[in-house]
């Protein structure tokens, strides 16, 4: 069948739409019209969509934890590797890409061109040896390049002023034990900072309770799973104090993507008075006896452990000191008084599926149990 080419275009149009979108039998300006709308709600929705993220983005450092800012050896010597995959993948990127619009362009069919079939070649032993030999090299250069710094990061020699925390992944949240110091924290790591002729690095043991997870905190190091039965180690040296985020990097269950990690980069004296209010039992505050007993009737203390309580439960984060977070459920919400009581009575308003059950509490006895929390600085 013949078209002329306008009617060629249109039914290519009317056989797209039937396949996608359009109803049978419509006439063409209706498909018209149709697509462009489509097309048109979907572009804003994609534009919607970016827009919305934006404010995320434009936070800064703060919320997007970026690999380009390295600020711990373990991240510069990934930095550098990486630029140096880059540098090579985009050298040969550009020069095959370049090669390719070159033949494009240079050696097209143009109209005066006689129809005929291009010059065939068989078998160049030259041209092949090339294209084996080359990549294997580049290869092999990458393979050395990473493993050097692989077992650079892995065998650097551990410092005696290093501090060790054991980091134990629990679906979904983050337990940090200072077996040194005695302290058991969740979510919101305090490491001292180092420095570059006097090193005092932090040493993680990583272990975990059930699943797989993975702990990643770009700025500071690469990406270490935690397996259970099987601990692993990773170090930390960062040179600049501030807070540092991170998240879990092994899809580990249901509420994975709000297993968040914060690091907080202290000054040696920001540090020690961290420590020093850690290492203290639970405030017992006579004013709010109420919400301390009914936290101590419930099954919380099956659960979570609050010092100088009969609460020993190891299942969730530790809550003896739980006011010096400065958010809670591994960072899916800030640490107020209005986000704990929402929290206590349904823990699945801010993370469905997690592994607190909502304990039934009426909102009186959940009010009183927050305002006891809320004294546990
Ligand atoms: C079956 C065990 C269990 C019981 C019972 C339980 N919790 Fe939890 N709780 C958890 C787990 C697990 C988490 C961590 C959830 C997450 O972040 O994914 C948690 C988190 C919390 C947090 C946030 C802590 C933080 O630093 O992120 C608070 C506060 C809390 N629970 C209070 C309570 C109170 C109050 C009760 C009793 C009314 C209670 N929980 C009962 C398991 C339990
Ligand atoms: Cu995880």
């Amino acid at each position: 069948m013949h078209l002329k080419p306008s009617e060629r275009g249109n039914s290519r149009r009317t056989l797209v739409c039937k396949r996608r979108i359009c109803t049978i039998g419509m006439q063409r300006t209706m498909h018209r019209k149709r697509c462009l709308y489509l097309m048109r709600s979907r572009l804003w929705f994609l534009v919607s969509l970016s827009l919305g993220a934006m404010p995320a983005l434009a936070q800064g450092t703060a919320s997007t934890p970026s690999i380009f800012a390295p600020e711990s050896t373990p991240a510069h010597e990934i930095y550098g590797l990486s630029l140096f995959v880059l540098l090579i993948t985009g050298t040969i990127f550009a020069v095959v890409a370049g090669l390719l619009a070159f033949v494009i362009v240079r050696y097209r069919a143009r109209k005066s061109d006689e129809p005929h079939e291009p010059a065939q070649i068989y078998g160049s032993l030259q041209v092949e040896l090339a294209w084996t030999i080359v990549p294997l090299l580049i290869v092999v250069v990458l393979f050395l390049t990473t493993a050097r710094i692989i077992f650079a990061v892995e065998d650097a020699p551990k410092p005696e002023s290093a501090l060790d925390v054991t980091v134990v992944g629990h679906q979904f949240w983050w337990e940090f034990r200072y077996p040194k110091l005695g302290i058991v924290t969740a979510n919101e790591l305090h490491i001292p900072v180092s420095r570059r002729l006097d090193p005092e690095p932090t040493y993680l043991k990583l272990y975990s309770a059930d699943v797989d997870h993975s702990f990643w905190v770009p700025q500071l190091a690469g990406k270490t799973d935690l397996i259970p039965n099987h601990p692993n180690e990773m170090w930390l040296d960062p040179l600049k104090t501030g807070l540092y985020l991170g998240q879990c990097a092994q899809f580990c269950g249901i509420e994975h993507a709000k297993m968040l990690i914060r690091v907080y980069v202290d000054t040696p004296r920001q540090f020690n008075e961290w420590v020093k209010n850690q290492q203290r039992p639970a405030v017992e505050d006579a004013a709010v006896a109420d919400g301390r007993r009914i936290f101590e009737t419930e099954a919380c203390v099956n659960c979570h452990t609050i010092q100088g309580t009969s609460a020993h439960g190891t299942f969730g984060p530790d809550l003896t000191h739980l006011m010096s977070r400065a958010t809670i459920a591994a960072g899916a919400a800030d640490n107020t008084p209005e986000n704990l009581r929402a929290w206590v009575y349904n823990p699945d308003t801010f993370k469905p599926g997690v592994m607190m059950p909502a304990m039934q509490l009426s909102k009186e006895d959940v009010d009183k149990v927050v305002v006891y929390l809320t004294t546990l600085h």
